[in-house]
This record gives structure tokens, C-alpha cells and sequence, in this order.
């Protein structure tokens, strides 16, 4: 049945976008899984990357064409801006993580395609948000042009469930952190930088301030949550906006602290900037026990043993 799947994931080359598609590949079989950014790849790049698609998630004409060509049954839409970038391009953000999740539901909508997989994010909440243990279902009034994407993301997944029958699914992703791509542009990138300053230079200046505690995934949890999530029957997936997802917490001072037993005259210093204020409106932990009771979730990485792979492979 798997084999007949073909996939088309949309914004292949970010922080989420190669794993996702290698992982995919390892159930799927390489040529399943299409890889797709607005970025042309060069030669060598497109080796890997094949079966590769240069395209702009805003011209719905050509994910349609990339649809019939490859007789597409499944798209995951990673594209998107991220939250301090968006903060800085406002309009276009929200044209972007808008109109390109409306492109890709609508295809559903008209029957083009069977499923979708859209990342939504702990953005959704807000500052009058309970921040500690966040429920599925709370108060959410964020406050970031993402979070009120995101959060009209969700509602609208939810609306196309509802009213067409999209088998639409969704995660609210913590900050992720992988050691095969770089972020791109987010509140929690500093979880990435720190690992790299730490190899290259034993210190790191942290742009959110020392007990700032955010919730946090490594990266194969993180694509074993949307690869569950993606494969779970479709009476077990009861929550259609997009559900509550966690891994670990932890302030740049517990993670530099970790990061000591690996390299003992590592320093980190403070030097909060805009980021601060979009850290300080999301929640601390999450609650994500309807992941867990409706399809099975469960992460496997807390700070230490994140920590140890991470360094294993980036040392190398
Ligand atoms: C960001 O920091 O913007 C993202 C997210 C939490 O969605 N990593």
C-alpha cells in the first residue's frame, strides 16, 4: 500500500525539509519522495536532492503541474517564514505561510491529492497563554505575525476537515534542533548556533537571556512525530487543527551547562535582542498528552542524550 504513495515535500531545503524527505525515502523508495524548493539547486546538490522540483509555494499553478506530473498523492508544506523573520516582512509572511497553505488544501479540496501534512508551531500561543504544562486547548492570543498565521493556519485545517473532508494533519513543533541543516530565522536557532560556537570556539553570546526556558525537540523525534502522526489511521487523528507536541525545556543556561561536560572551559554570554520579547510571549513546557493517547507519541531525547549525538556527529 506504501509503495504506492508519491510524495511532494514543499520547502525541501530548510532546517526540517532534508530530513524529512531522507527519512521519507527510507519508507517510501527515493524516487516516492519529491523534493521541492523555491531554491535551483546546482549540479552536484541536485544529485542527492533528485527527484528535485525548483518551486514557489504562491503559484498554485505549478504545484499543480509537479501534482500531475508525478501523480502526487501526499504533500508535506514546509515552506514558510519563521518568527523573527517575519517579524521583519510582516505582509509577506503572511502572504507566504497563508497562501500557500490555502494552494495546498485546495488541491485537496478538489481531489488532486489524498493528504497533507502543515507544521504548525508553539507560536500559536501568546502571552496570556498559561505558560507552564500548556494545554491542548487554552487561551491563544499570540502575538507574532507566525503565531497568527499559524494559529489561522490551524483553524483553517480544521475548517477543511470539517467541511471537504481534507485529511489534513498537523504538529505544533517546539524549537527543533538537528545537526544536518541550519535553522532559519526562528526565536530558537540560538539551540542550533550553540553547538557549532561550542566546537569552533568554546563560547557563544546568546541573544535570549539566561533563563529563558522554551520548549525544544531534537530533530529525529521531531520527523518521527510527523512520519507517526502521517501513518496513524485516520479515526485516531481526533484533533484536525494541529496537535501539541513535546520533547524537553530547557534556558540557555541549562544547555551551556550541559554543553560543559562536553567542553569544560566553554562561556556563554547574554545579549538579548528583539527575540527576547517573541521567547517571552511562548510557553515554558507543553502538554501533549492527546499526541500521546490518540496515536501513540512518545519523544525519546531529553537535553543529555540530544546533547551527546549532537556533538558525536558535528565533531566528526
Ligand atoms: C521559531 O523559533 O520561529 C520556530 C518555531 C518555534 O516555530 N523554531
Amino acid at each position: 500500500m506504501k509503495a504506492k504513495e508519491k510524495i511532494l515535500v514543499i520547502g525541501s531545503s530548510g532546517q526540517i525539509g532534508g530530513e524529512l524527505v531522507e527519512g521519507l525515502r527510507t519508507i517510501y523508495g527515493q524516487e516516492s519522495v519529491i523534493a521541492s524548493d523555491i531554491k535551483d539547486l546546482d549540479n552536484d546538490a541536485l544529485i542527492t536532492a533528485a527527484p528535485y522540483e525548483t518551486l514557489n509555494v504562491l503559484d498554485k499553478n505549478r504545484i499543480f503541474e509537479i501534482v500531475q506530473k508525478y501523480e502526487i498523492t501526499q504533500i508535506y508544506l514546509l515552506a514558510a517564514l519563521l518568527s523573527a523573520t517575519a517579524e521583519k516582512n510582516p505582509m509577506f509572511a503572511w502572504d507566504l505561510n497563508m497562501n500557500g497553505l490555502f494552494n495546498v488544501l485546495d488541491l485537496a479540496k478538489e481531489g488532486h491529492i489524498k493528504k497533507v501534512y502543515w507544521p504548525s508551531s508553539i507560536a500559536v500561543f501568546g502571552p496570556t497563554t498559561p505558560r507552564v504544562n500548556t494545554p491542548q486547548y487554552t487561551i491563544m492570543e499570540p502575538n507574532t505575525v507566525y503565531g497568527i498565521s499559524k494559529q489561522t493556519g490551524e483553524r483553517w485545517c480544521e475548517y477543511y476537515f470539517n467541511k471537504y473532508n481534507v485529511d489534513v494533519r498537523s504538529l505544533r513543533y517546539p524549537g527543533l534542533i538537528g545537526y544536518k541543516s541550519a535553522p532559519g530565522g526562528g526565536t530558537t536557532d540560538y539551540a542550533v548556533h550553540i553547538y557549532h560556537e561550542a566546537i569552533k570556539h568554546q563560547q557563544y553570546e546568546c541573544f535570549l537571556s539566561e533563563n529563558t526556558s522554551l520548549p525544544m525537540m531534537y530533530m529525529p523525534d521531531a520527523i518521527k512525530a510527523t512520519i507517526d502522526l502521517m501513518h496513524a489511521e485516520a479515526e485516531k487523528v481526533k484533533i484536525r487543527s494541529a496537535y501539541n507536541l513535546s520533547g524537553m525545556s530547557f534556558s540557555p543556561k541549562e544547555i551551556a551547562l550541559e554543553i560543559c561536560t562536553h567542553f569544560p572551559t566553554f562561556k556563554i554570554s547574554y545579549n538579548p535582542d528583539s527575540r527576547q520579547q517573541i521567547a517571552d510571549s511562548w510557553p515554558q513546557s507543553i502538554d501533549d498528552s492527546a499526541a500521546q493517547n490518540d496515536w501513540g507519541w512518545k519523544a525519546q531525547y531529553d537535553l543529555k542524550k540530544m546533547s551527546n549525538d549532537m556533538f558525536k556527529h558535528l565533531i566528526k
